[in-house]
């Protein structure tokens, strides 16, 4: 067969594979019944991360309502009080000044009344005038998942951590008309103020396969009136969970609230899709007279957009950080070994992404993540590599740090752009994962594979590799990075999942540098291509390479030399939480 043919063919069956096969646990809203009560309450070191968000144990998923008030920052996120997989699920609460550290309080919201005796499940929150708070979060009020929005309120706004949330007797607030799928339709948005004087919030459903974002308005906050259409749909992209819809600025990185609009706004578009588990989004206009949305032309709206992480990455969310002017995105990391006695096993599962400054690219094409600056502060013991030369199959180890705990930073650059790699044009219906998938790190190239070896052991039995390969099309170049997976743990695991995330970065090489930073925190590798322009998180559980037994390697398999500009490498602190 050709290699083009077997290419779609293994595209094919990955389909399939991730569609039916993925993540078991994470998957769906299935209550596993009988795994409820078995909590050993016994957690494992071993994969517990060292500066990432994690409670001390138990089931954790999506981050819901964080915000910023009084000078604190609150992170509010789905969690089973009772056990390691999905179920029984409240609104945890933990506060930090600093999103690193954290404090973790009791829950805020918890199943109790008949407006969500079934379930508190994902929402956001809202200032409104006078600096008052407000969660808007579904309620799950019987055992068919039926759905409605409900709101909850400080019980007392001197408490500066906002200890105890209120759920008013006037709840639910929106019940699903006869139109709407009462067991799709859920997640409501940060609202949004009109220069009309009107309230808008966004809530994620379906119709047949068409995603939907509903759009609903209030003079009062409290009555809601369905808009006749959405403000955006999209064919053929199921259900769509966990809408943000913000306002980006074309003239500066600065976050803006998400109230903002104006000429010099786009507004960006972010659908959880049920089906395939990633966060998808796209780059638009929103029109606020006819209160539609509709992404730019050069936009994909659809299964095949882009993503904000190309890798373990959920049900994410952002806000508007007032105090120093940025908007921070947060996304659910969900585990990758997904039998639910794996979560068992550890007692506990998922973790947050570190929190991300987000802004738009000036191109216009697509946004940039950055970790916080805040995360610096865990920077301890520091080493530094320059001016390098990485021949082909040469690779330099990164000693007198952690590496199983440490923050990277390398720029790499090249004297040519003439070997990198014809780009095989039936490659182009591909995902940028299928690719990595047969275009892996130990594959030689021309200009790349170059990058990084995470998490690996002292002879390579295993690694997750974090590279960039270069693709000549035509007349321009294709870059693409991955963060590898398939050989990251030696245990042979039926289940676990191994993918080879991966995506393109719309860079430009003129200067003939590309960039990386990689967080590595024991199960989680999270990197940032080119200054944030793409990312991708891995879950990984190595066997060899752990807590000391880590090495970090740089490492070239290309022909082209390439060369280690400056590479900094930190061991870093443990967070509080
Ligand atoms: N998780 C929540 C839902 C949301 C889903 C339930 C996304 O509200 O749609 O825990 O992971």
């Amino acid at each position: 067969m050709e290699f083009s043919r077997k290419c779609s063919l293994f595209a094919f069956l990955l389909f399939f594979v991730l569609l039916f096969c993925n993540n078991e646990v994470n998957a769906s809203h299935e209550v596993f019944r009988k795994l409820q009560s078995l909590s050993t309450n016994i957690v494992r070191n071993l994969f517990r991360t060292g500066f990432h968000f994690q409670p001390p144990r138990h089931w954790i998923n999506d981050p819901t309502g964080p915000m910023y008030y009084n000078g604190i920052y609150h992170l509010f996120y789905q969690y089973n009080p009772k056990g390691e997989v999905w179920g029984n699920i409240v609104w945890a609460h933990s506060v930090s000044v600093d999103l690193v550290n954290w404090i973790n309080l009791e829950p805020a919201i918890y199943p109790s009344e008949a407006f969500d005796k079934y379930g508190t499940w994902s929402g956001s929150t809202t200032i409104l005038p006078g600096n008052k708070p407000v969660i808007l979060y579904t309620g799950i009020i019987d055992d068919e998942q039926s759905q409605v929005q409900n709101y909850a309120i400080p019980a007392n706004l001197t408490d500066p951590f906002l200890r105890k949330w209120i759920k008013p007797d006037n709840n639910p607030l929106v019940v699903a008309d006869q139109s709407i799928n009462k067991t799709k339709f859920r997640d409501p948005t940060t609202a949004w103020l009109g220069q009309d004087g009107l309230w808008r919030m966004l809530v994620g459903s379906l119709r047949g396969r068409r995603g939907l974002a509903l759009l609903y308005w209030s003079r009062d906050f409290m009555k809601w009136t369905k808009a006749k259409h959405p403000i955006h749909s999209s064919a053929d992209t199921g259900n769509w969970e966990c809408v943000d819809f913000f306002p980006v600025s074309l003239e500066h990185t600065d976050g803006l609230d998400t109230s903002s609009h104006g000429e010099k706004v786009k507004h960006v578009l972010k659908v959880s899709l049920d089906d395939t588990r990633y966060d998808y989004y796209t780059i638009g206009t929103y029109d606020t007279k006819k209160d539609r949305y509709t992404p730019d032309e050069t936009m994909v709206d659809g299964w095949k957009g882009l993503r904000l992480d190309y890798g373990n990455f959920y049900a994410s969310k952002t806000f508007y950080d007032p105090s120093k002017n940025r908007r921070i995105l947060m996304g659910w990391a969900n585990e990758s070994d997904v039998v639910p006695t794996d979560a068992i096993n550890k007692g506990w599962s998922g973790i947050q992404t570190i929190p991300r400054r987000l802004w738009l690219d000036p191109s216009g094409r697509h946004l940039v993540q950055w970790p916080v600056e805040e995360l610096e502060h865990l920077r301890k013991q520091k080493v530094e590599i320059r001016n390098y030369r990485l021949n082909k199959g040469e690779k330099v180890e990164v000693e007198g740090i952690t590496p199983a705990q440490a923050d990277v930073e390398v720029t790499f650059s090249f004297s040519s752009l003439e070997n990198a790699e014809e780009f095989d044009p039936s490659w182009a219906d591909l995902y940028a994962q299928d690719v990595c998938g047969f275009r892996g790190s130990t594959v030689q190239g021309g200009l790349g594979p170059f990058g990084l070896l995470t998490l690996s052991s002292e002879n390579l039995e295993e690694y997750t590799p974090v590279f960039f390969r270069v693709f000549k099309t035509q007349d321009k170049y294709k870059v693409l990075m991955c963060s590898d997976a398939s050989r990251s743990s030696v245990r042979n695991h039926k289940k676990m999942y191994k993918p080879s995330f991966a995506g393109y970065v719309d860079v430009d090489l003129t200067n003939k540098t590309l960039s990386l930073r990689s967080l590595i925190d024991h199960s989680v590798v999270e990197s940032f291509g080119a200054g944030g322009k793409t990312v991708i998180t891995s879950r990984v559980y190595p066997a060899l390479s752990i807590y000391n037994d880590t090495h970090l390697f740089a490492f070239n398999n290309g022909t082209e030399t390439v060369r280690i500009e400056n590479l900094d490498a930190w061991s870093m602190d443990k967070c509080d939480r």
